[in-house]
């Protein structure tokens, strides 16, 4: 049994996560918790090799099957090496996507399926599961031109851009797989817009948090 606990964001290109997540860390520790920030794919040493393996390069760079083990060849990684041991310390670990991302992008986006990706979930994982899941929801029209704007100013051959760059049927597949697997997983996702403000955003997932775990809203 975990005594830490542990938030996962979920969301398509640009919707905001990596920036909220930082202001949910922040809020978190004026709260008085102990606190990581992660992600995925990555966060432990080798996890993040992988996660160069994934992000670069052509879309078409690697056949399904072979993208969705290495997504779990890393997530293995960081749950046994960062999240698992830091919530069995007692701390906070939020993380950057978790295994919904595999779910929505490999699972329906490359139209692998659920149960594919269930099966490996299970075997690999043991079924492990965040606590909560924030899913930030936007049209991936606008989301894209926030990632895209973000990029521009780092060189092509260092740019984490290789699902950026799929096509927008895919993101728009996405985004409707995101919302139909908050919607089968009801107890864990709370869905919220990315469309307001930073701080508007903030303020809504806060308020989400403290109501789930007893704090102060
Ligand atoms: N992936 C991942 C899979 O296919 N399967 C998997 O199992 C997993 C785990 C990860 C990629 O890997 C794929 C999905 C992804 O394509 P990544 O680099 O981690 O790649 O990229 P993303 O998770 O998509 O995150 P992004 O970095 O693209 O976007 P974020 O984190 O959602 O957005 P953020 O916070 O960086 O914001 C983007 C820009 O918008 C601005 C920010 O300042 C920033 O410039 N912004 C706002 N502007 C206006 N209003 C707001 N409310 C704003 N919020 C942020």
């Amino acid at each position: 049994m975990s005594k830490g606990k542990f938030i996962s964001f979920e969301g398509g290109e640009g919707t905001g996560k990596t920036t909220q997540v930082k202001l949910l860390r922040d809020r978190l520790i004026t709260e008085g918790k102990d606190v990581i920030l992660t992600r995925e794919p990555g966060g432990a040493p080798g996890a993040e090799e992988i996660r160069q393996l994934l992000l670069t390069g052509n879309p078409d760079k690697w056949v399904p099957m072979t993208e969705v083990l290495l997504f779990y060849a890393a997530r293995v990684d960081h749950l046994k090496r960062t999240i698992q041991p830091a919530l069995q310390a007692g701390k906070w670990v939020i993380c950057d996507r978790y295994a919904d991302s595999t779910f929505a992008y490999q699972g329906a986006g490359h139209g692998l399926g659920a149960s594919v990706v269930e099966e490996i979930h299970r075997i690999t994982t043991d079924d492990f599961w965040p606590d909560m899941t924030i899913l930030l929801d936007i049209d991936p029209e606008a989301g894209l031109r926030r990632a895209n704007a973000r990029e521009a100013d780092i060189s092509e051959d260092k740019r984490e851009d290789r699902f950026e760059k799929m096509a927008q049927g895919y993101h728009q597949r996405l985004r409707q797989a995101f919302l139909q697997i908050a919607d089968k997983n009801q107890d864990r996702f709370r869905v919220i817009t990315a469309e307001g403000s930073i701080s508007q955003v903030a303020d809504n997932i806060w308020h989400q948090v403290a109501i789930t775990f007893g704090l102060n809203p």
